[in-house]
């Protein structure tokens, strides 16, 4: 087995020479143009796409995070977000990777765990979607968080309410920030300065955004990807004039950016994504469903949840259980519907499209 060198630059520990061999070589070897991660997600017709994300998109995200973030080699992260989305993955990890610092990485989420990681590793961080900061406020312990100098939140909005929470108990101004998988991270509260609650701040450095008359939030900058793998229509249609379309909304307040939902269809729970269509095809299949739409209903715990309107096809009586049954074994546990509503009809325009916002 080769054993590659350390040493220690500015803090950071690098792996130089050695006998590390070509593998090492051919890493460095990399281009910021060059591809780095196909990071898939779902789109409208719930079709999943691959985000295209170079080197030179992977390091500008990393490395304005931790200039903002004051991140440094000696940092130690509580980590229990799964490393499958860009949250776990491009923000916590490769970022820990990119500074040299400590990562304590947990299986799952759980409040206990977190906060006795935190204890018995010294950490000064966490990050974590609200659902998690939701269930760290219920418990008794939440006063423990005021050890880290850092506490993050991302992937779905952070309620006022839930952001004074903790504030009241721990004294902890929890960090909102903002992202995409497309476009990685592109604003964020501020470390120094006021962390406006319900807000997600200012563009991290390099990065540009832009809120039009409509709402229609804009980015661009070093960390937006080149576009979608093998999908030319979606990549040209998700760009206007070089600028991201990130299909969210907001408003500028004295700089900060308040978001105030989405021009389309997603819900978010628990910080995953679910888009209806994916619902809506599989609750068709059942022998019992004539029509159907799927929407987010407000859940304090989960931000969202997953919501069917059902028109019964009127040979059987509605079950909601077999219904719940037959989706449980064709859909992931976050997609499936917590709540279904049996309805006469559903509420649609002239062209037959139904009006979600008259369901909600
Ligand atoms: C689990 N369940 C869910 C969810 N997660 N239901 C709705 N929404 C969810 N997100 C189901 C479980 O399958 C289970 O169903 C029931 O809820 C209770 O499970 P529980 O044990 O309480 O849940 P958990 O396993 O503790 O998960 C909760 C969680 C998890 C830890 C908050 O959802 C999570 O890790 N979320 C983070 C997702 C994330 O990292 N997103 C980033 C993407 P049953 O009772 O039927 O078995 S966005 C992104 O990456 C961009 C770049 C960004 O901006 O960050
Ligand atoms: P994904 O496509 O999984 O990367 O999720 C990106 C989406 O998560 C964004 O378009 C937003 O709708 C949402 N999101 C991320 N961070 C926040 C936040 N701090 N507040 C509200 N929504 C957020």
């Amino acid at each position: 087995m080769v054993t590659p060198d350390l040493e220690v630059v500015g803090g950071t520990r690098r792996v130089v020479g050695g006998d590390a061999g070509p593998a090492a070589l051919a890493l460095d070897a990399a281009q910021p143009d060059d591809v780095a991660l196909i990071a898939y997600t779902s789109g409208t017709t719930g079709a999943p796409k691959g985000a295209v994300l170079t080197h030179g998109n992977l390091l500008a995200n990393s490395e304005s995070i931790a200039l903002t973030w004051r991140w440094d080699a000696e940092d130690r992260l509580v980590h229990a977000l799964p490393i499958f989305h860009g949250h776990g993955l491009c923000v916590a990890l490769y970022t820990s990777l990119l500074v040299g610092s400590s990562v304590v990485l947990l299986a799952r989420f759980d409040a206990d765990a977190v906060l006795d990681a935190c204890a018995a590793h010294r950490a000064t961080m966490f990050f974590g979607v609200p659902t998690m900061y939701h269930r760290l406020a219920a418990s008794s312990r939440v006063g423990e968080l005021a050890r880290l100098r850092l506490a993050v939140s991302g992937s779905a909005p952070l309620s006022a309410d839930l952001h004074g929470a903790i504030a009241g108990s721990a004294g902890t101004q929890v960090l909102e920030r903002y992202g995409m998988t497309e476009t990685l991270m592109t604003l964020s509260n501020p470390y120094e300065g006021e962390r406006r609650p319900g807000t997600v701040g200012f563009p991290f450095p390099g990065v540009e955004a832009r809120v039009e008359d409509d709402g229609a939030l804009f980015v661009r900058g070093p960390t937006v990807f080149s576009g979608y793998w093998e999908r030319p229509a979606a990549t040209s249609e998700s760009f206007l004039d070089g600028w991201f379309r990130t299909g969210d909304l907001g408003v500028v307040e004295d700089g900060y950016v308040r978001l105030l939902g989405r021009s389309t269809e997603l819900i978010i729970s628990g910080g995953y994504n679910v888009y209806p269509a994916e619902v809506e095809d599989v609750l068709l299949g059942h022998s019992s469903v004539a029509e159907v739409a799927v929407t987010g209903a407000p859940s304090e715990e989960w931000g969202e949840v997953v919501c069917a309107w059902v028109v019964p096809d009127g040979s059987s009586s509605p079950d909601v259980a077999a219904l719940l049954a037959y989706a449980a074994e064709r859909l992931a546990p976050y997609k499936r519907p917590r709540r279904v509503h049996f309805v006469d009809s559903l509420p649609r325009n002239s062209l037959g499209k139904v009006r979600r916002s008259e369901l909600r």
